[in-house]
């Protein structure tokens, strides 16, 4: 074999062992991906599957905050639906699961949001007593989604007062702290059985595949990957 031949093998052979070594480093970069238990856990969990992700515990009946799963390089974080956006933007997590109404609130600040999960739908919408029209020039409106609700009514030159709840919205219309919430609703059931009613549709809600800007870019091979395998398991 002449002296070029050889040392072109060899450029070769290296090359793709090269090639070879990166794709293991890609296949065992280390991956936490953040998830509330719930609805978000369980509708979730056939999206992981079919990316070959599978958790050795459940959230519901574990108390561990940090889950192993079949892969040894992938974790798993069990977090408050509201926490995971924070989690995603300062890199503790690379990848999350989050509602638009949680995006909306947070405003997507170090978040990319690459797939629809089309699971967990409902709305974001105005409810008040049914029935009832309220007067008053300055509506008061109670929610947790404080920024989107703002963002509304200003959208449409209205002045209201939005009042910041954790909780039970429903309760506040009805003892008179406020003349409107603004909440999901998936079924209605629960404005109906409080006698209050859906006014004003704001946002459709599901929840979306978030992913860490840095991490997209150090770890690009694994994560979109995984973005891939999910994206085919949507349906
Ligand atoms: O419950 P926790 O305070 O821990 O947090 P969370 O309420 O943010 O979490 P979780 O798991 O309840 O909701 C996670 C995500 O699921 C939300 O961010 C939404 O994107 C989505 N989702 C879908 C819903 C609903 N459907 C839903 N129906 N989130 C909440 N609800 C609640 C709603 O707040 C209301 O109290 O269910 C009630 C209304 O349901 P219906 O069927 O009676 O209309
Ligand atoms: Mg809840």
């Amino acid at each position: 074999m002449s002296v070029s031949k050889r040392s072109y093998n060899n450029w070769v052979r290296k090359y793709a062992a090269c090639r070879l070594n990166r794709i293991e480093i890609a296949m065992s970069d280390k991956i936490t991906i953040a998830l509330s238990k719930g609805r978000i856990f369980k509708e979730t969990l056939p999206l992981l599957k079919a990316a070959g992700i599978e958790p050795l515990d459940d959230p519901e009946t574990s108390r561990k905050l940090i889950l192993d799963t079949n892969r040894d390089e992938v974790k798993l974080v069990i977090i408050r639906a509201t926490d995971v956006p924070t989690y995603v933007q300062f890199g503790a997590a690379d990848l999350g699961v989050a509602g638009k109404d949680v995006l909306m609130e947070h405003g997507g600040e170090g978040l990319y949001e690459p797939v629809d999960l089309n699971i967990a739908r409902c709305k974001l919408m105005v409810a008040g007593r049914k029935g009832e029209q309220a007067n008053g020039t300055r509506l008061r409106i109670a929610t947790k989604y404080v920024n989107s609700t703002r963002r509304y009514y200003a959208e449409q030159g209205k002045q209201v007062e939005v009042i910041k709840l954790y909780g039970s919205m429903e309760l506040a219309p009805i003892v008179g702290l406020a003349d409107y919430i603004v909440d999901v609703v998936d079924t209605g059931n629960t404005l109906k059985a409080n006698g209050l009613e859906p006014l004003e549709h704001i946002a459709a809600i599901s929840s979306r595949l978030v992913v860490n800007k840095a991490s997209m870019k150090m770890k690009h091979a694994s994560i979109q990957q995984l973005i891939n395998d999910m994206q085919a398991a949507v349906k």
